[in-house]
Parts: C-alpha cells; sequence; structure tokens
C-alpha cells in the first residue's frame, strides 16, 4: 500500500483558535462567524480523509464524526478558554466516530496532517476506533457503544470542580450501560455533560422504524438526567444549550436533533451516512465546497492491489456468516410458515447486514425481529424463547462483543434454553 507522504489538500492552519466562556451564553458576531468557519472546514476535512479510505478500500466512517463537529468545535473553544474548569477530552462512546479524535489530535499538533490521509490503512497507527497509546494525541480508546458515558462517570468523580463531557449518539443510548450509567450519575449527582447526536440512524437503519417507542429524551428524563433538546445545526441554540448544561450543576444531556449528514447531498438522512462516503459523493461535495487540491488528490488515489496467493480448497468464495445464515434459511425453507412462527424466533442488535442475518430476514420475516444496539437484551430474549422444549432462539452479532454476553449465556445455560448463537468477525468491532 502507499502511505500518503504529499501535503494535506485543505489548509487546517485556517482553523481559528477562539476561546468562548460559557458564562455569556450568546454569540457576538465575530464569534459565531469564527465557529461556522471552523465547522465547514472540519467538516470538509472529515469528508476528505474519511473518503481516502473509501478509494483505498479500507472503509471507515464519515457521518457520525461529520454530523458532531459543531459540538466539538464548540467543546474545543470552551477547553481553550477556561482549561481549569473541564477534562479537556472529547470522549465518545461511539468509537466509529474516530475521524473527530484523529483531526483534534492534528489540530493540537499532536499528528501531522499528512498521516489523516493514511486513515484506517493497514499499519498507520489510524484504526477505526480510537487506542490510547497508540496514536499521538488519541487520549481515550472506545468502539463498544455504550461503554464509554459508565467511564466518564469515573473521570468526573476523579476530577471533582470540573465538568466532564461524554459525546453521545442514539444508537449508543441504546445499550442498557447507559441506563446504568444515568442512575450512577443522578444519584451521584456527577457533573457529566452528554452531548448526543439524535440522528435516527444506526447501521441497519433508522431506530424510530425498528425501535418504535424508544426516545432518547424521555429515557433520559426518567432516570432523572436533566435533558435540553434542540436543532443542532442551529449553532446559537446549540451553544445557548451547551452553556446551560454546563452553568447547570449535576447530569444534563444536551440532545441534539439534526439529520445524519446534513449539506451532504446524496446522503442526508440516510443511514448509508453512516458508513464511509463513497468517492463519488465525496468529490461531489469537496467540488461543492471549492475544495480542488483535496478533489485532484483523492481521483489521484489509486485502490491497492492484492497480492496475496489463496490457498483455498477451490474457487469459490463465501463466508462463515453467510453461510450460517443460509443454513438457517434452509431449515426454516422445510416447516410450514405455523410452525415457523410458532417455534422460531431470530433477533438482531443492528447488525443483520454484517454477520448474515439478512439472509434470514430476507426469506423469513415473519420470524425477524430487527432489534437496537442491545446485545444482552436481545441474546437473553433469544434464550427466554427456546426455554420450552421444540422452541428455538436465535441470536448473532460480531465476535468481539461475545464477552458482553458471558453472564447472558450462563443464564441460558442455566435454564437449557435451545439457543443458536452466531459470532462472526472475530477481533474486530
Ligand atoms: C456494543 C456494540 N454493538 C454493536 C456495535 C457495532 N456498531 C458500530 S456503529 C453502530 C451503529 C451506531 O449508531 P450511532 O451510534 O447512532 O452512530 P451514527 O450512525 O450516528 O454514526 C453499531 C451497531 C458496536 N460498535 N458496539
Amino acid at each position: 500500500m502507499t502511505t500518503a507522504t504529499s501535503t494535506f489538500p485543505i489548509d487546517l492552519g485556517a482553523y481559528k483558535q477562539i476561546t468562548l466562556d460559557p458564562a455569556n451564553s450568546t454569540l457576538t458576531n465575530e464569534q459565531r462567524e469564527a465557529l461556522k468557519a471552523n465547522i465547514q472546514l472540519c467538516r470538509d476535512a472529515i469528508v476528505f480523509f474519511t473518503a481516502t479510505g473509501a478509494a483505498r478500500g479500507v472503509g471507515g466512517h464519515t457521518g457520525g464524526p461529520y454530523d458532531t463537529v459543531p459540538e466539538v468545535m464548540i467543546l474545543d473553544a470552551l477547553f481553550r478558554g477556561n482549561p481549569d474548569k473541564f477534562v479537556p477530552i472529547f470522549f465518545d462512546e461511539a468509537g466509529h466516530r474516530v475521524a473527530t479524535q484523529y483531526l483534534m489530535a492534528t489540530l493540537e499538533g499532536a499528528l501531522p496532517a499528512e498521516q489523516l490521509m493514511n486513515y484506517r490503512m493497514a499499519g498507520s497507527t489510524l484504526p477505526g476506533h480510537p487506542e490510547l497509546k497508540l496514536t499521538p494525541g488519541v487520549k481515550f480508546s472506545s468502539g463498544r457503544l455504550g461503554h464509554m458515558w459508565p467511564y466518564v462517570n469515573g473521570v468526573a468523580m476523579a476530577n471533582p470542580g470540573k465538568a466532564a463531557f461524554c459525546l453521545g449518539s442514539d444508537g449508543s443510548q441504546q445499550e442498557g450501560n447507559d441506563a446504568e450509567a444515568a442512575r450512577l450519575a443522578v444519584a451521584q449527582h456527577l457533573n457529566v455533560k452528554l452531548l448526543i447526536d439524535d440522528n435516527d440512524v444506526t447501521i441497519a437503519g433508522h431506530p424510530s422504524k425498528y425501535l418504535p417507542g424508544f426516545s432518547v429524551k424521555q429515557t433520559l428524563e426518567g432516570h432523572g438526567v436533566k435533558v435540553l433538546e434542540g436543532d443542532g445545526e442551529d449553532l446559537d441554540g446549540l451553544y445557548a444549550r451547551i452553556c446551560e448544561a454546563i452553568n447547570t450543576p449535576g447530569p444534563v444531556a444536551v440532545i441534539s436533533k439534526r439529520p445524519m449528514c446534513p449539506g451532504i447531498e446524496g446522503l442526508e438522512g440516510s443511514n448509508h451516512g453512516h458508513d464511509v462516503i463513497s468517492v463519488d459523493l465525496a468529490l461531489k461535495y469537496l467540488e461543492g465546497k471549492g475544495r480542488t487540491a483535496a478533489v485532484e488528490y483523492l481521483k489521484g488515489i489509486e485502490k491497492p492491489k492484492n497480492d496475496y496467493s489463496f490457498l483455498g480448497a477451490g474457487d469459490k468464495w463465501g463466508s462463515n456468516r453467510n453461510v450460517f445464515g443460509e443454513a438457517v434459511v434452509k431449515i426454516l425453507d422445510g416447516m410450514s410458515e405455523e410452525d415457523r412462527k410458532a417455534k422460531v424466533m431470530v433477533i438482531d442488535s443492528d447488525l443483520e447486514g454484517s454477520c448474515g442475518l439478512k439472509k434470514i430476514h430476507d426469506a423469513h420475516p415473519e420470524i425477524f425481529i430487527p432489534s437496537g444496539i442491545m446485545e444482552r437484551g436481545n441474546l437473553s430474549a433469544a434464550a427466554g424463547f427456546g426455554m420450552e422444549a421444540g422452541k428455538q432462539g436465535i441470536f448473532a452479532t460480531f465476535a468481539a462483543f461475545l464477552e458482553m454476553c458471558i453472564s447472558e449465556i450462563t443464564m441460558a445455560r442455566l435454564n437449557y434454553s435451545n439457543l443458536l448463537c452466531h459470532f462472526s468477525h472475530s477481533g474486530i468491532d
């Protein structure tokens, strides 16, 4: 693979090192203009360097980090203005939004801008999720949704007198861990501030469709967390809400409603915005913003050729996850619909397209439940379905999340449940 050595084609030196003070929750014209310029610069940079991952075929994530740029720009200016009041880390419970961490590490001078163009490349030290002590300037590790807020609770306890922030998402907030974190934060009156991007998009679709009834706002309010909800693209409103959150002691969630990828033609509001932007859409976007040098650089990337020799038994390619899905479908095909409905239940946790379950969903939607990012609860539901003899629960996710479900698997075993699990993608989350 070619490692980028050229100059980063967007001038990050144009970033304005502004300071903000939460004592004043109204932006001056000058502050608003500077923030807007920073937001545009950073969104353009994120589209560009994540698209290098698309161009090289290593994938990535564009929409999540792109969405939360306004929150991050405001926080950066607040951290600079009052370093003693805050834990100056952009903790993020949605680790796939790692482009934010890499960009901020660059703006802080810890990471050369040129390295951003190696986003997700093997050996580049810019993996798909933040890893502490691997990438210069990265200040925490993350990757499993819903694991960071509980951790930030402890960070807040260790830093009395300071506010600790956690970037959140409507995907992460589906995890049970966050309910526990909310209860602790409320009970201990912890000075944690959640900045949640509620874009109604995760990998498999829209939470409003597959998880009707779920509301981030009502969930958090139910736990006793103060919630300030508004339009994340209204900069003055967002700034005022973040200031109010800081000026209110204890846990506060600032929920930003916005479509996924606002302003990116072809991705706005779409769950495809969760993944890495395609090169074509990135070119269109960057051309529209006059980022000619970035366009030229992207056009010049050649997808590296794979020079491995594969030593398989034949030349037919397959993947375990799809073979798993196909095998289940084959058995289900042999049953009557009535029997299937009575005896089998398959439940997903927002990864059906990635772990073979989509095969079952497509063939037998009548027994398929597209559920939320709630591996523990979903596995137990499958186990409970399979409690009676003759009934079968089926569950699948990535192997990286197997360890989250150990206790639930033990309960399934102790109840002699008929539970079939498939854990794909070992080692990767
Ligand atoms: C515990 C856990 N389960 C599943 C995943 C796989 N996963 C990565 S991102 C994602 C959806 C995230 O949605 P959201 O956090 O709302 O981010 P957005 O789509 O807005 O970028 C899922 C299911 C994960 N990283 N961690």
